[in-house]
């Protein structure tokens, strides 16, 4: 499992105020823990207050990169934020993201096949969000079939069903692991999956608990990665222990310490 911090956002507002400020060890401290923690990569986003997005997404990566090397999500709605972002980022950068909209991929996929990033593709567009599983796989099967018309390889697809808040959409989760599973079926070789984890636990009020439920599940169904909280140990059991029970390492009496320690 790809684990990607979620918690360099500008939502956040210790973040927002890092940012404004140009406080660096605010930004530094959350993207250290974040790796101690577990974390595989970072997702950078600065928010929706942000007035010069590209000024400040290369000041946050810049800011991070100081401390680790560990792989940026460039979370931005913006093609001009994400390429600003891709331009200066050391390891291999994750696009975060395009949409199913013909102008978004014909912009992004070729600067993911020019700086070699991974890509995630959101299963929206337009129109909005889909409201059911067959028009999840409809947006999908359209982010595919671009990517290997312009010569990028499904497998470094990161394809997203968008998780929605369990409070305001309850109908809809089990549509949304059913798309995990099915997203794999679309090509071969298969397009990975991720999922916007916190998402499905807004508003609500056991939200660790709905979170790490979520996550066993979305696990069981084939998740490739998460953009989590990595600081939330239960969490971080529970996916641990999700591949466990899946075969996915092998058992001994220390699994969560080894696990650690990879
Ligand atoms: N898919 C992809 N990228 C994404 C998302 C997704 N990036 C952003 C988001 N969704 C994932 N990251 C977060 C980060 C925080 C929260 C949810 C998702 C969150 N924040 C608190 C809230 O809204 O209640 C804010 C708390 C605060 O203000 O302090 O839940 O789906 N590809």
């Amino acid at each position: 499992m790809l684990i990607i911090g979620e918690l360099i956002n500008g939502m956040f507002s210790n973040i927002s105020r890092a940012l404004k400020e140009r406080n660096k060890e605010v930004i530094q401290k959350c993207a250290l823990a974040q790796v101690e923690a577990g974390a595989d990569a970072l997702d950078v986003n600065c928010g929706p207050s942000s007035k010069d997005p590209v000024t400040d997404m290369q000041w946050l990566i810049e800011t991070i990169q100081e401390v680790t090397d560990k792989p940026l999500s460039i979370d931005s709605s913006k093609p001009k934020v994400i390429e600003a972002g891709l331009k200066i980022c050391k390891a291999r950068a994750i696009i975060n993201s395009t949409t199913s909209d013909q102008d978004k991929m014909d912009t992004l996929i070729p600067l993911a096949i020019k700086y070699n990033a991974r890509l995630i593709g959101l299963t929206i567009n337009a129109k909005g969000i889909p409201q059911n599983k067959d028009q999840r796989l409809e947006l999908a099967a359209t982010i595919v079939s671009n990517c290997v018309e312009k010569g990028f390889a499904p497998e470094e697809l990161y394809l997203d069903p968008i998780v929605l808040p369990v409070n305001v959409a309850q109908s809809q989760m089990y549509d949304i692991l059913e798309s995990i599973r099915e997203f794999k079926i679309i090509s071969e070789p298969s397009p990975k999956a991720v999922v916007g984890l916190s998402n499905v636990s807004q508003g609500t009020l056991s939200r660790s608990l709905v979170n790490r439920t979520f996550l066993a599940m979305a696990i069981a169904f084939g998740l490739d990665a998460a953009i989590l909280d990595p600081q939330d140990k239960e969490l971080m059991d529970t996916l641990i222990t999700s591949e466990l029970l899946l075969n996915r390492h092998i058992y001994c009496d220390s699994y969560l310490d080894a696990y650690r320690k990879k």
